[in-house]
């Protein structure tokens, strides 16, 4: 895929080169509080911050945590310290003090850049540039050359926990951003100059780090970045003030925005030609949602941190309901049963994926290295079939399915059967015992509309018996107001199980 992963290769020089601004200099990269800037202005940003880290003394392998809002700076110091040949740590700002302490003494970072209210979860002996946004510094950047390396040289860490809670750091390589551009970018999204992105996750993700930095600034084309709360309301405006033509977000925010349509306030999708989807399965009943308000379709694909973007995607024209779509050029998808076997076309297996942008491992992990990567193959945790057409649909986490009277259940499959239901917003289902002390299934569910009481209770079991096998149907239904949730968008389906 990368030719001469040997050659001199840096990042830096792939978005900001000099033989590159002096074609799309005077282009705008990113729109920024209502203002554009162009890509020799976010060059101008990067020398400067090169300047700063040399100031800082840091130098190839070093590595420089970032823990910023979304914002110009954040892109600028992480070309600037990738230009240098050290490794940037991106840090999910959402994290609380404990968690974001972890990751600085894990990724054993020699740097800190941050800013308020963020740089107090910093740790007290690390050294840190707080950045401020409203002075600039005026140091001006001279830049320099970019250090020597190669497709295959580090150069940043993702940190992430799946939905379970541990968090490891996922070592990434200069080639790997190319790599998801040309698969990924190249085919499915297939941007232009004109195009301009927004992206409700945000940077530090490594979903929100492919649509508001590699894709965009790969193909010339602009970012819409913002550093507020992407609530529906803020989604609405960036929509109206914006036009953005590529939208990028999770399922989570899709149901919320229809909701917050169909709740009579005004949604101004105009300007869009493309919606993509990922991070968690996009229900059929928000796909088709969507697609009848607005009259297009959202495109599901599912990535993932260690493979840096979207392997498995739907397109353009040809998306299906209820599927994360068919493999992207570029990658190698297999299923396999409990021993390793390749399944029978259109029985469950496990999901492994090969491909150029995959992780060059955990970082200070290397037992968890060798069990998820094998042979190339990296191990996803997720059980997907796929049907004769080469469509793969999404059957669960394998640590999420459970089963019942000794047959596999998939949440996924009853929370989509759930949420089709007039009064159900959102749903979680999870294992649960009976009063015989039998397996069965419990719903959580999330009520758009009607009582929460025992005649909805009756209804919505109803609902699920005649529409699911008897082992399927929940036996169990508790009403919450609100899922449990990562920052980055994903039901925490473990925190909602019996004792967990
Ligand atoms: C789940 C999906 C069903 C799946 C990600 C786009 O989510 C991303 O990365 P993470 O490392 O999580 C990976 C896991 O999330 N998942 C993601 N997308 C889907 N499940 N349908 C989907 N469409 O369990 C996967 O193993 O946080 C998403 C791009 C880059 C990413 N890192």
């Amino acid at each position: 895929m990368m030719r001469g992963d040997e050659a001199h290769f840096n990042l830096f020089d792939y978005f900001l080169g000099d033989k590159r601004l002096s074609r799309i200099g005077d282009a705008t990269a990113i729109h920024w509080r209502g203002e554009p800037i162009s890509y020799n202005r976010l060059r101008e940003e990067t020398d400067h911050w090169t300047e700063r880290l040399s100031r800082e003394g840091i130098s190839e392998g070093d590595g420089v945590a970032i823990l910023l809002a979304d914002s110009p700076e954040f892109i600028a110091a992480f070309l600037a310290t990738v230009r240098a040949g050290a490794i940037a740590v991106l840090i999910n700002t959402f994290l609380a003090a404990e968690e974001t302490r972890f990751i600085l003494n894990d990724s054993g970072a020699r740097l800190l850049i941050t800013e308020p209210p963020m740089n107090s979860k910093s740790a007290a002996d690390l050294q840190t540039i707080i950045v401020d946004r409203e002075k600039k510094d005026s140091t001006a950047g001279r830049g320099s050359e970019s250090a020597i390396t190669t497709g295959r040289t580090p150069a940043f860490l993702l940190y992430t926990s799946g939905s379970t809670g541990v968090s490891k750091g996922v070592l990434h390589l200069h080639r790997s951003i190319p790599v998801t551009v040309e698969n990924y970018s190249r085919h499915i999204l297939r941007l232009t100059p004109e195009d301009r992105v927004y992206s409700s996750s945000r940077l530090f993700f490594a979903y929100g780090l492919g649509n508001s930095l590699s894709f965009p600034l790969a193909e010339g084309s602009s970012v819409i970045l913002d550093s507020e709360r992407p609530t529906p309301q803020r989604i609405a405006r960036m929509f109206e003030e914006e036009s953005p033509s590529v939208f990028f977000a999770v399922p989570a925010v899709y149901n919320a925005l229809l909701e917050f349509h169909r709740a009579g306030n005004s949604l101004n999708v105009s300007s869009l030609r493309l919606c993509i989807s990922a991070g968690e399965a996009l229900p059929s009943r928000v796909f088709e949602d969507w697609k009848q308000e607005f009259g297009f379709g959202i495109l599901d694909g599912i990535g993932s941190t260690e493979m840096l973007h979207i392997f498995i995607s739907n397109r353009e024209g040809e998306a299906v309901a209820g599927s994360s779509g068919k493999v992207v050029e570029g990658y190698e998808a297999k299923l396999t049963g409990d021993a390793g076997e390749p399944v029978t076309e259109g029985e469950p297996g496990g999901l492994w994926i090969r491909g150029e942008s995959a992780t060059a491992g955990y970082w200070n992990l290397a037992d968890v290295t060798e069990r998820t990567i094998q042979g190339g193959w990296v191990k996803t945790g997720d059980v997907y079939r796929c049907d004769e057409q080469g469509y793969f649909f999404h059957i669960g986490r394998s640590d999420d399915c459970f089963k019942v009277s000794g047959l596999w259940v998939s949440p996924v499959e009853v929370e989509s059967v759930l949420v089709e239901h007039e009064a159900v917003s959102e749903a979680a289902v999870v294992p649960s015992v009976d009063e015989a002390g039998l397996a069965t299934a419990r719903a959580w569910v999330v009520i758009r509309k009607g009582e929460e009481d025992e005649a909805m209770k009756e209804s919505l079991l109803a609902y699920m018996r005649e529409r699911l096998p008897r082992y399927k149907a929940p036996s169990q239904i508790e009403f919450i107001r609100e899922l449990p949730r990562t920052s980055t968008g994903k039901v925490q389906r473990f925190r909602l199980r019996t004792g967990g």
